[in-house]
């Protein structure tokens, strides 16, 4: 039995009841356990999507509550006034950046096409920004602004979409499939779904082999989390109690598929309890949820406790990338999302509920943005493509990179340490 617990932060497993020789008596009725998902959201979501086919074409209807007026932000216990404003700026650009991007495809600067996160600002910025410096990062295509917090610029990601000389790739390859394993931490994403899961999970135990346990951050969207490498990524990270925060985002679409055609889980913070790891519900487009949740899963993972499973729950309000219009998704639901948009509300809430911010304040922001953006793009569009004769460099490695141990060269644990005896101890118990 799954119990969801309203913002709780604790999980729960009922022990089975044994007779004295260990086994279960015959004639007893099968015991229940009981696990709890903590579920921080201020509204549930009742929609359900149907599909109707007529002949050989096939639609998505929606029903359930649409008129619902939108949550409010929930305060966050760890957030202070700066950093709720610090977060609400990398939101901000991260969306005037994607419209930017588009504009730039449509005037057919864009090699290769262009993917958004619009709708999902907030997971992407509040999630990077509980991580360390010296910690890490595996973003998706759609965490455009989990680059920038991490410290890439959107000049980097604009250059890297027009594929120019100067670019994170040298115009190598397109979109956003870059990272930096040097300064920054950030493993670049990887295009086959759930991979960057076991990547991840390395990481961490690189950095526990060099004496080191960090939280490495990564994500996967409703449809990935299927695929059979999130399995073995995640149980890996669980059985090895590695530093594993994995937001699983839910925005109820895998391309065209809608989520209720993925899963039958009622929740997919569920599949933690599977995984036997800490399985919690946010509001994805609510940056307080999203930094609290991601700050105690990261805190867990300092402390050597194992990965957290993060489900985020929100819309992918854009087609699956610029060349999808997303004629299949029922226009009612995006106005339900539309109503629930990550920085309108954020911005009221940093405005009118808590006046952190006066409208002067937020007007000098957004300019400030818009400024760092418009300077940004000429740069970027002004910048020299690649020259062809230099096509075959760079694309593979020739001894131009050192590569070495971040946290120190690996430490085996001593002979007779605690870890050691209590790591044997669990092997010889099973
Ligand atoms: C293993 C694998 N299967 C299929 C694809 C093709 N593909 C790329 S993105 C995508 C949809 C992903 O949906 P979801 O995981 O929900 O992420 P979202 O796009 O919604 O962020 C698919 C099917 C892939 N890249 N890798
Ligand atoms: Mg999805």
């Amino acid at each position: 039995m799954v119990k969801k617990t309203k913002s709780k932060t604790s999980r729960t497993k009922v022990p089975q009841k044994h007779s004295r020789n260990g086994r279960r008596p015959t004639s007893a009725p099968p015991q229940e356990r009981t696990y709890s998902i903590p579920d921080h959201r201020l509204e549930r979501l009742s929609i359900t999507l149907r599909q109707v086919r007529h002949g050989d074409s096939v639609r998505y209807e929606v029903s359930g509550d649409l008129s619902a007026p939108a949550p409010p932000i929930r305060d966050s216990k760890y957030l202070n006034q700066r950093q709720c404003i610090e977060i609400y700026r990398w939101m901000v650009l991260n969306r005037k950046m994607e419209a930017a991007l588009e504009n730039l495809y449509k005037q057919g600067k864009v090699v290769g096409g262009v993917y958004f996160g619009l709708g999902q600002e907030a997971c992407s910025c509040a999630s990077a920004y509980a991580l360390k410096p010296d910690e890490w990062l595996g973003p998706m295509i759609r965490n455009q602004g989990s680059l920038l917090v991490r410290g890439f610029s959107a000049r980097d990601i604009m250059m890297q979409y027009m594929a120019k000389a100067g670019s994170p790739t040298k115009g190598r390859d397109a979109s956003s499939h870059f990272g930096d394993i040097q300064e920054r931490n950030v493993v670049a994403p990887i295009s086959t779904l759930g991979d960057l899961i076991p990547v991840l999970a390395g990481v961490a135990l690189g950095a526990r082999l060099q004496g080191k346990d960090i939280a490495v951050m990564t994500y996967i969207g409703d449809g990935g989390q299927s695929t059979g490498v999130t399995y073995e990524g995640l149980n890996f990270a669980a059985v090895q109690n590695l530093g594993l925060v994995l937001f699983v985002e839910n925005n109820l679409w895998g391309y065209s598929t809608p989520a209720d055609m993925q899963f039958r889980v009622e929740d997919l913070a569920e599949r933690a309890i599977a995984y036997g790891i800490p399985g919690v519900i946010v509001d994805g487009t609510d940056a307080c949820q999203i930094y609290d949740a991601a700050h105690e899963a990261c805190e867990r993972a300092r402390r050597g406790e194992g990965p957290t499973l993060i489900e985020a729950k929100m819309m992918r309000m854009k087609g699956h990338a610029i060349h999808d219009a997303a004629e299949y998704v029922p226009k009612p639901l995006f106005e339900y999302w539309k109503k629930r948009d990550p920085i309108a509300r954020f911005e009221n809430y940093l405005l009118n509920v808590k006046k952190w911010l006066t409208r002067a304040e937020h007007d000098k922001l957004i300019a400030e943005v818009d400024a760092e953006l418009e300077a940004d793009r000429d740069f970027a569009v002004a910048s020299p493509m690649p020259e062809p004769e230099t096509a075959a460099e760079g694309a593979y490695c020739d001894g131009c990179h050192e590569i070495r141990p971040k946290y120190g060269v690996p430490k085996p644990p001593a002979r007779g340490s605690a870890k050691l005896k209590e790591s044997r101890a669990q092997v010889h118990l099973k």
